[in-house]
């Protein structure tokens, strides 16, 4: 066991190396996450003061117990319209009085996710700003240029930045439905502009991928490289450019599938370890830098979904924490993107608010489900 997992890290980092001629100042190949603290966000372990009321209510003494853990776990914060840009500020200023408490380096993980035309296949997450509407100056002007700027400012802290979920994977797949065909230049515009904007030694970037379900098919893992290599290509000579990509943000898919659910038959990417070390190759090809972030913040039950592409507050439980103990080279680090308690939309379970809004019964089952290593963190 041990020898091939040395002869296959061995093989890609040979491959590493050959789609890469690095020069001497290349920056080293560093996994950002090793030895930092990953930032626990208070906007959200806060909300989860009511999900333990609750089962304080219910006379639940031990899962009321358990959601104290789950208030120590490191979430990513979300920042989807431009007046969620002082998100970023609130993050700095209490991940610096953390570090100065403990003396250790903070690493905060944020989404970026304001394109203009956003969600062109669903509209269910449809953005503020339009195309039509002098979106994409806007986007560049008020919305990276503030978010640049504030990055700059805190090189005392570490940054991982995932870039706007969901937008490439419709250029792969969804190109017959019109609204994707208008939004492809936008975003490929925008995504690129976000890139160069965010070159900072404190920054690692994290194009969106998707996740195993959409672009894992074998069909779609080389389309899926070309298109992100095209964005990457169109942010113009940087200096890290990106560090590599985010898979399954606010999916359901498990990190390391125990049982393979009866639909990933024919796929090899069942699982999201599987789709990273599945789409690697591709990567590589494209001379792109594979190293991936994997959001664990929920994952569904084995059962619990019929279909992949079942995606609405299904039953599921908090994931593996985050660690960039992978057992795969090529992940960076098991994160929690999706805060898990907003509720996808009015479907799934029965009693489900609208998208975005606090859904306490949801929260209550994840805590419920949740992975062994939740349960075994010191609260
Ligand atoms: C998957 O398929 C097997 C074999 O057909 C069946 O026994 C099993 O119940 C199925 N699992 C689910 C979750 O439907
Ligand atoms: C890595 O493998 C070990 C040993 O089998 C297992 O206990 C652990 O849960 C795995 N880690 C992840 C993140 O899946
Ligand atoms: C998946 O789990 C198995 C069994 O615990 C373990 O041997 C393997 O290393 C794990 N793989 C990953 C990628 O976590
Ligand atoms: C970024 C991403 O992959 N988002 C997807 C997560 O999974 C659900 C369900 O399959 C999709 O609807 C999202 O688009």
């Amino acid at each position: 066991m041990k020898a091939t997992t040395a002869l296959v890290a061995a093989l890609s980092a040979a491959g590493a190396v050959s789609a890469h001629p690095s020069g001497p100042k290349a920056p080293k190949d560093v996994n950002p996450f090793i030895g930092k603290q990953y930032f626990v966000n208070p906007e959200w372990t806060g909300k989860l003061e009511q999900t333990r009321a609750a089962f304080l209510a219910q006379g639940d003494k031990v899962n009321a117990a358990n959601v104290k853990k789950v208030q120590k776990v490191s979430t990513f914060v979300w920042v989807s319209r431009l007046s969620e840009l002082s998100r970023i500020d609130d993050a700095i200023k209490e991940a610096r009085k953390v570090q100065r408490r403990t003396g250790k380096k903070q690493i905060i993980g944020l989404v970026l996710y304001n394109l203009p035309d956003r969600d062109c296949s669903a509209g269910e997450s449809a953005g503020e700003l339009k195309s039509d509407e002098n979106g994409l100056e806007r986007y560049k002007e008020e919305f990276i240029k503030p978010y640049a700027k504030k990055l700059a400012a805190a090189p005392d802290l570490s940054f991982a930045v995932v870039l706007e979920p969901d937008s490439l994977g419709n250029l792969v797949t969804n190109m017959g439905i019109p609204q994707c065909e208008k939004a492809a230049p936008i975003y490929t515009a925008g995504i690129a502009h976000a890139i160069k904007s965010l070159q900072y030694k404190h920054v690692s970037l994290y194009i969106d991928a998707a996740h195993g379900g959409w672009l894992g098919w074998n069909d779609n893992l080389p389309l899926a490289a070309k298109e992100f290599a095209k964005v990457v290509q169109l942010a113009g000579k940087g200096k890290n450019k990106i560090r590599g990509f985010s898979t399954n943000v606010s999916n359901y898919n498990p990190y390391n599938a125990t049982i393979r659910e009866n639909y990933t038959e024919w796929s090899n990417s069942w699982d999201e370890s599987n789709y990273a070390t599945s789409l690697t190759p591709f990567l590589e090809a494209e001379g792109l830098p594979a190293h991936f972030i994997v959001d664990q913040g929920r994952v569904g039950l084995y059962g619990a979904r019929e279909e992949w592409g079942e995606w609405c507050n299904v039953e599921a439980g908090f994931g593996q924490v985050p660690t960039t103990k992978t057992n795969n080279t090529v992940v960076d680090s098991i994160v929690w993107i999706k805060p898990g308690g907003e509720s996808d939309g009015e479907c799934g379970m029965a009693g489900a608010p609208r998208a975005g809004f606090w859904f306490d019964e949801y929260v209550q089952m994840l805590v419920k489900n949740a992975h062994p290593s939740v349960l075994s963190i010191r609260a």
